[in-house]
């Protein structure tokens, strides 16, 4: 943690600008990106809190790209992550879950050199039942020349994440990050309208104690993948249990703060699973690498995959890095 600045009392600005100040080089430019990400979840988290009393949960008409079903909340929630960055002056292009090609800056406003990536609002197929969803979001840095990005510009590797954090809408909200300098959880103070760091320096467990699956999907799993949740269950030197919100913001925290494992694995109608590589693998592996944790699609870590879509999606095994080598272990018959 950073030295002088302490729990209940640090706004996410002053650590952020905290932050900078260990590079002398650095531009203050992350402290724009992240303050306007910020200010965004303050929107998505309002309207997500009063969803049900305001004529906007339920779904629209529309379709993403996915052939899911828009939910309103979902759209509020992609308008607003755009409109807190297209004007910055430091964007060359965002690409979006819910959008299919990538998002120019608009000709009015300057171009910069980040790339921003994000699931504007992840498990919102929940939002009509009052469950915990999130807002997940990478920033990587253009390659090559500046000015307007094109789709090959966001093909990277997570390891080439410069930043990278969720906003949990949960009991509380919660907004956690990480730049390559550790991870930092600051809570929403709805009375004075900030995010005051609450949880410095998150470690995950190295052993997790939780295991989190679709085990609906079971009979659908290769044997290798049944036999690991099958030996987990009967694990006799470590208790495990089951939890499984279906949303993977939540899912995830939980697991980060407790320890656990979440596991999306492709099956044989869908070998890559169901989560996107770019919008909801990559931020969460790069902050799980970055909390001492592990993010794996079975074969490779999710930070050394090249992607070539930008919409590609990627089975997700993720959490302690106990459960996670195990998890390799059965899989390749080691
Ligand atoms: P959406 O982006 O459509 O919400 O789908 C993502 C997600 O909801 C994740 O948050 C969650 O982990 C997963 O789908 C749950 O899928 P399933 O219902 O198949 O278990």
């Amino acid at each position: 943690m950073l030295k002088n600045i302490s729990t209940g009392s640090s706004t996410l600005s002053r650590y952020i600008l905290a932050e900078q100040r260990n590079y002398p080089e650095a531009s203050g430019d992350f402290t724009i990106i992240l303050e306007q990400i910020a200010f965004a979840a303050k929107l998505i988290g309002r309207e997500v809190n009063k969803a049900g009393i305001a004529n906007i949960v339920g779904s629209l008409a529309s379709s993403n790209i996915h052939g899911e079903t828009q939910q309103k909340l979902d759209v509020f929630a992609n308008t607003n992550v755009i409109q807190a960055l297209d004007h910055l002056g430091l964007l060359s292009g965002m690409a979006s879950e819910e959008i299919e090609d990538i998002i120019p800056i608009p000709d009015k406003y300057p171009t910069g050199k980040y790339l921003a990536v994000f699931d504007p609002l992840d498990g919102s197929s929940n939002i009509d039942v009052n469950v915990t969803i999130g807002t997940i979001f990478g920033i990587f840095k253009k390659l090559g020349e500046p000015g307007d990005a094109c789709p090959a510009d966001f093909l990277q590797k997570g390891r080439t994440l410069v930043c990278a954090g969720y906003v949990i809408y949960g009991s509380s909200t919660m907004f956690v990050y990480s730049t390559g300098c550790g991870v930092n959880g600051f809570t929403l103070d709805p009375s004075v309208g900030e995010f005051i760091l609450s949880h410095p320096d998150i470690m995950i467990p190295e052993h997790g104690k939780i295991y989190s699956a679709n085990e609906g999907n079971f009979e659908k799993w290769s044997p290798e993948i049944q036999k690991y949740i099958t030996d987990l269950r009967n694990n006799k030197e470590r208790t495990y249990s089951a939890r499984y919100i279906g949303s993977l913001v939540a899912d995830f925290h939980r697991n980060l703060l407790k320890g656990g494992v979440f596991l999306y694995p492709g099956d044989k109608k869908n070998p890559k699973g169901k989560l996107r590589l770019l919008y909801e693998a990559m931020p969460l592996a790069f902050i799980i690498e970055q909390a001492g944790g592990r993010a794996v699609d079975g074969v490779t870590d999710i930070l050394d995959i090249m992607p070539d879509d930008i919409h590609q999606r990627v089975p997700l095994i993720i959490g302690s890095k106990n459960e996670v080598d195990m998890f390799m272990r059965y899989v390749s018959g080691g």
